[in-house]
């Protein structure tokens, strides 16, 4: 029965439930009706004050993937070779997972466990928190998650430059400039940033001046505003002579440099030599253009320029990301109206802002092979393999996979099972018996966000505008699934391991963190959460706050410039010339769909199929038609394709989607076709930054022929 508000708060009860989609960081508010226990129907929220009734095709799929009769719905238990299964219960399950991984972290130390989360529990709050706090009750610390196909160049530049882990984004509300380096929110919805109207707030900007989208493709949102077209991996050659243009025109804000920052004639004398004319052959944009962006840049009063994927997976990203964020600083964009700058804090206080836990630090963990650095307390994916199939002490020995899909996912990524087989345990939380999971020696249903109860917890320090919500779940779990964090909690208990999961709820650590942080000490509390079923707009205090707070490193300057910076400015300038002729490959997302795991829903993939983009010109070289098939090819393999002309893309350049090609329990999916990209990328840790073990996926040279 709903209340008085018509609002069906029960789990499973008929009426519309107030909810919000958890597939990407849009995380866009819909209302699902229920009739005798199912969900009949999912539409957008329009009483959502924050995404005011927007929700994409992939929302509704939620319900799809509830019912999906391809979803485990029990525990199943590893009784022959990969995806040989048979359904075991739940106790016999945990009881056996506790009893043998215990004695694989007897014998091999807690080092030897590992765990492996995926994207789509970090959109959740008790789900992100489970596998971190299972990690701290098995005393290990080696984490994978997708970071270094995602992240880690940003973090280590944020850490590098601010001394700080939080993440810096475009004040989208009332920014008149924006320059936009390798996003594509149209199709994304933006990323480590917030804005379910990412569409509309473009709409305004572009209205109060310019939208500038610099992209090898000419994406669904270039095509809406101003593209600029640049080769695969040529934004640090454009940052780096944008910031030569400026600083050697003295279009610098001098007196926030003097005051804030640190490291000025290190970052001028890094970047003297990148003038535009060295710049133009290799980022393929004239010099004109280059310095008319500068000037533009600098001499606009509310401008932000912000980076994402694109620029986040060539060869030089960390230095790219660093030149990003000293453009935005020296050009007087930070912590401004319009600007760039922090979120405004509403469940965090000034001081967590500017710690980086220990184990957080670049470095802090090495790879114990090669000795690639962790970010962010993460290890580099090109490390996996070598440390499950590597022997000695360390060597990973059991692993716990939730919500994450490495096979399809990591660079190398097939390779993998090679090291699933030398594992004493292997135990996945999925939703499907996937191209991963059909290894694990358990695999344990959870349920889907529908299933759950939830909160955006994590999601407020980066929200343009913020917007905070709680909501109950929709449904009850369907057959014997459960939450991650029930049952890794449950796990811990069985292993005696069950202290690092406390003695409060998720939801009661979520409560007393939003009443400490700034919010907090305005009111903002859970309880005033579930009055507001909708959510509620936070008062936006973006730059009300004092920045300097915030910074970490101990002078309490920003560092324009350090020695991290200096070794790869020289590495960038013994780079060899780009050759003539060859195609690089750019990745690409696509709307109906989302990384590896959407494309069961048959109201999703039905018109959809992945194709590699080229350019006709690149095409007729190679004698291919529209719709060919065709090899894709590198030195670690190839990928049968079909390709799709269009001169969208620039000559030199192709893209494809990564995430396709699957193989798993999910027959939709398999039916797709499509070749899985990580089979074929670059692999292994010589092939990733060395300074961020970055996976190198962007930009890399291939091979296109007739099939
Ligand atoms: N529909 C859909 N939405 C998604 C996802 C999805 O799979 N599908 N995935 C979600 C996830 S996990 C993430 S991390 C975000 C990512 O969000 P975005 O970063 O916005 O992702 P993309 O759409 O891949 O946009 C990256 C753009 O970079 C361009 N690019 C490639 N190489 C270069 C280069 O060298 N320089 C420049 N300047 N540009 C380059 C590509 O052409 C592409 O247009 O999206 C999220 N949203
Ligand atoms: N070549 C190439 N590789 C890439 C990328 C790229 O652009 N190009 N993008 C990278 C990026 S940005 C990302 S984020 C990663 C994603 O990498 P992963 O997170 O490893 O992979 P996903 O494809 O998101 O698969 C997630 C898995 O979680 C399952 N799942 C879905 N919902 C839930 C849930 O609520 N709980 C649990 N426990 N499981 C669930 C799905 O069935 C699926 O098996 O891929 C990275 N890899
Ligand atoms: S944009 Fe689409 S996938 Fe992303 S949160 Fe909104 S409805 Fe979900
Ligand atoms: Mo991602």
């Amino acid at each position: 029965m709903a209340d008085s508000s018509g609002i069906a708060r029960i789990p499973g009860e008929d009426g519309d439930h107030v909810t919000y989609c958890r597939i990407c960081e849009a995380l866009c508010g819909m209302v699902a009706t229920v009739k005798d226990g199912r969900i009949t129907k999912i539409r957008p929220d329009r009483d959502n004050p924050h995404s005011r009734g927007h929700i994409c095709v992939k929302g509704p799929a939620l319900a799809d993937l509830a019912y999906d009769e391809d979803r485990v719905l029990h525990p199943l238990k590893r009784v022959g070779g990969p995806g040989e299964f048979e359904p075991v219960g739940w106790d016999e399950a945990l009881d056996d997972i506790a009893k043998r991984l215990a004695a694989s972290v007897e014998r091999h130390g807690a080092f030897s466990f590992a765990v492996n989360s995926g994207n789509p529990p970090s959109m959740g709050w008790p789900s992100s928190l489970a596998s971190v706090l299972f990690q701290q009750a098995m005393g290990g610390s080696r984490t994978y998650t997708p970071a270094s196909e995602d992240i880690s160049t940003p973090v280590l530049a944020t850490e590098l430059m601010f001394g700080t882990h939080a993440f810096v984004f475009p004040d989208l509300a009332t920014c008149e400039h924006l320059l936009i380096f390798g996003s594509n929110p149209l199709v994304s919805h933006g990323s480590l940033m917030i804005a379910p109207r990412f569409k509309e707030d473009l709409d305004e900007i572009a209205k109060r001046g310019r939208v500038i989208v610099v992209d090898p493709r000419r994406t669904e949102t270039a095509r809406k505003f101003e593209h600029v077209s640049i080769l695969p991996e040529g934004d640090v050659w454009l940052l780096g002579a944008m910031l030569q243009v400026i600083l050697s025109e003295d279009l610098q804000q001098r007196q926030f440099i003097e005051q804030h920052c640190a490291g000025l004639e290190g970052l001028v004398a890094a970047t003297s030599w990148i003038t535009p004319m060295l710049a133009e052959p290799r980022c393929g944009i004239d010099a004109e253009t280059i310095q008319q962006l500068a000037r533009d840049f600098a001499s606009a009063p509310r401008a932000a320029a912000m980076g994402r994927i694109g620029i986040c997976r060539g060869g030089f990203s960390t230095l790219t990301n660093f030149f990003l964020h000293a453009l935005n600083v020296i050009g007087g964009k930070f912590h401004t109206p319009g600007g760039v700058g922090w979120g405004h804090g509403g469940s965090a206080t000034d001081e967590q802002f500017a710690g980086i836990f220990p184990g957080a630090r670049h470095g802090a963990i090495p790879s114990r092979v090669s000795k690639l650095p962790s970010v962010w307390g993460t290890q580099p994916s090109t490390t996996f393999l070598e440390e499950m199939i590597t022997p000695g002490e360390g060597q990973i020995k059991s692993l716990l996979v939730v919500g994450a899909n490495p096979v399809m996912s990591m660079p190398g990524g097939p390779a993998l099972v090679e090291g699933f087989a030398e594992l004493d345990l292997m135990v996945a939380l999925d939703l499907y018996m996937t191209e991963t999971s059909r290894h694990a020696h358990y695999l344990l249903p959870v349920t889907t966000a529908l299933e759950r109860e939830d909160m955006n917890q994590f999601f407020l320090n980066h929200m343009v505008r913020p917007f905070a919500q709680y909501v109950p779940a929709v449904i009850k779990p369907v057959g014997e699934t459960r939450g991650e964090y029930e049952i890794l909690r449950d796990l811990a208990v069985r292993m005696g391991r069950g202290e690092s999961f406390g003695n409060m709820t998720p939801f009661e650590m979520a409560d007393a963190s939003l009443q400490k942080g700034i919010e907090g000490q305005k009111g903002l509390s859970l309880a005033k959460l579930k009055e507001h079923p909708h959510g509620i707009m936070i008062e936006s205090g973006r730059w009300a706050f004092d920045f300097k707070k915030r910074l970490g490193h101990e002078d309490g300057t920003i560092h324009l410039w350090c020695e991290e910076m200096q070794a790869e400015v020289e590495r960038l300038r013994a780079k060899p010339a780009r050759k003539p002729d060859v195609l690089q490959l750019i990745n690409l997302r696509k709307l109906r769909s989302i990384n590896s795991w959407m494309h069961n829903v048959e109201a999703l993939v039905r018109t959809d199929a992945p194709k590699l983009l080229i350019h006709p010109t690149d095409a007729a070289a190679r004698g291919l038609n529209d719709e060919d098939e065709a090899k894709l090819s590198t030195q670690w393999g190839s990928l049968d394709v079909v390709v799709s002309l269009t001169d969208d893309i620039r000559p030199g350049c192709v893209a494809y989607p990564h995430g396709w090609g699957n193989h798993g329990g999910w027959k939709r999916a398999n039916a797709k076709g499509g070749g899985n990209l990580n089979a074929i990328v670059p692999q292994g840790p010589q092939s990733a930054e060395q300074l961020s073990g970055m996976s190198y996926l962007e930009g890399f040279e291939v091979e296109v022929s007739a099939a």
